[in-house]
């Protein structure tokens, strides 16, 4: 088999990929090792910024997301027991967030792909990356239990953190960069209405807590935990207490609505940057080349930024022979990752409970947070990290 961009993994960044260059006439081959119904059935990220949603919509995947999405212009930091509301039009000059899951996101992808009888091939594991030095790689790949071989002009790594296409490149090449956080975040989705119409980020004595939702009858919360904790520790009655306790306020009203928990698992929390995200003719993007903590909601909005970058590269190269964009992929693209690294892990600093941490770090905390909701500057910076920096952020 023979293509020109050769695609590993079809998440975020793989379908993202193959969309945009389809659009201008740019063959490529998706490559998925989970079947088509585990891809969609992963729960995982919410909240799209609005480059993200400029994005999707501009490549005409804005349908769905333009009726369903939920279109969010603050955020509330829970301390103390105050809430304290960041407005985020007013302080970055009209700018909002969408609430849409990350599994809306991939089904439209998919939808689009397929509509467009693009070759993309789910159960369909690859093994190998082989003459990345060459101008024709080849990716061998198995599928319905044979082996066959995708011969392309490039590869494109989108194979999430645990995929093979950071790991075929020499290790002299790379640097890694990497931090683990002693917790973990427990997650659930229930079938609950919002009990809010934005989302908390609260930091508690015992430990953080989050509140988000899917949709008008669906939530979406997360409390922190132990990194070795056990999600069959967990009872639903003990996770609704727990999550009252850390949401409630000492002024104002909120009550949590409940409802049945519809899914529950533990995520390890970690920062990771390997660089250069280029090696000969394969480019890494999305979480194969870094992951961040979800505190700040950047993982899928960094690969949809990576993919704006990388199809862009790929366009000017066939359209006009110009390998500007290819030469400075990695440099383009690892100044924003380092821009998220930092806010996410701000975020994650600011919000959890660090089991080192005495009264003093706890004081600073609460002193910190109040400066964020407080000081013009401070409110200014928060927002607009979290609806997103422009590409060529210049500030
Ligand atoms: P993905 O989505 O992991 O996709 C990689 C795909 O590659 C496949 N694969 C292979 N395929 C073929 N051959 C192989 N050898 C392969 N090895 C792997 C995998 O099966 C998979 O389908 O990576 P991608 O596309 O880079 O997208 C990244 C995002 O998924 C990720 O950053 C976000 O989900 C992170 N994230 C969040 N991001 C946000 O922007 N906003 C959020 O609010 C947010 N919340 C979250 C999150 C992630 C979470 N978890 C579960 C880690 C909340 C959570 C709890
Ligand atoms: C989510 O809704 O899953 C979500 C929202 C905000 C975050 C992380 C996850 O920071």
């Amino acid at each position: 088999m023979k293509t020109q961009i050769g695609i590993i993994g079809a998440g975020p960044a793989g379908l993202l990929l193959s969309h945009l260059l389809s659009l201008q006439g740019i063959d490529s081959v998706v490559l998925e090792s989970r079947s088509q119904d585990y891809v969609i059935g992963r729960v995982r990220a919410g909240v799209l910024e609005q480059g993200t949603v400029d994005t999707l919509k501009a490549a005409g995947l804005g349908g769905r997301l333009e009726n369903e999405g939920l279109e969010h212009e603050g955020i509330e930091l829970l301390f103390n027991g105050i809430a304290r509301r960041i407005d985020f039009p007013s302080l970055t000059k009209g700018k909002k967030v969408t609430v849409y899951g990350q599994k809306e996101v991939i089904i439209d992808l998919i939808a689009a792909r397929q509509a467009a009888k693009a070759k993309l091939y789910f159960e369909a594991k690859a093994s190998k990356i082989e003459g990345l030095e060459s101008d024709k790689p080849v990716i061998h790949f198995e599928k319905d239990g044979q082996q066959h071989r995708l011969e392309c002009d490039f590869v494109a790594g989108c194979d999430g953190f645990h995929g093979i296409a950071r790991k075929s490149i020499p290790n002299d090449v790379l640097t890694v960069y990497e931090r683990e956080y002693p917790f973990a975040w427990l997650g659930i989705l229930a079938e609950a209405a919002p009990s809010s119409h934005e989302l908390i980020y609260a930091n508690t004595e015992s430990g953080f807590a989050l509140h988000s939702m899917r949709s008008p009858s669906i939530s979406r919360n997360y409390l922190q935990c132990d990194p070795k904790d056990d999600i069959a520790n967990w009872s639903d009655e003990q996770i609704w207490q727990e999550l009252s306790q850390r949401l409630a306020r000492k002024e104002g009203s909120f009550h949590l609505n409940t409802g049945k928990i519809i899914e529950k698992s533990i995520t390890a929390m970690r920062s990771f940057v390997v660089e250069p995200m280029r090696y000969k003719n394969l480019f890494l993007a999305g979480d194969s080349a870094h992951i961040v903590p979800p505190t700040g909601a950047k993982g899928m909005n960094l690969a949809v930024a990576d993919i704006r970058i990388l199809s862009k590269a790929f366009i000017d190269f066939y359209k006009q022979t110009d390998t500007n964009g290819l030469d400075s992929y990695s440099e383009t693209c690892l100044r924003r990752v380092w821009l998220a690294m930092r806010f996410s892990w701000w975020m994650t600093s600011l919000l959890h409970k660090f089991p080192d941490d005495d009264a003093f770090a706890y004081k600073l905390q609460l002193a910190q947070l109040d400066y964020a909701t407080t000081s013009l500057a401070a409110k200014t910076s928060l927002a607009e990290n979290y609806v997103g920096l422009d590409l060529d952020f210049k500030g």
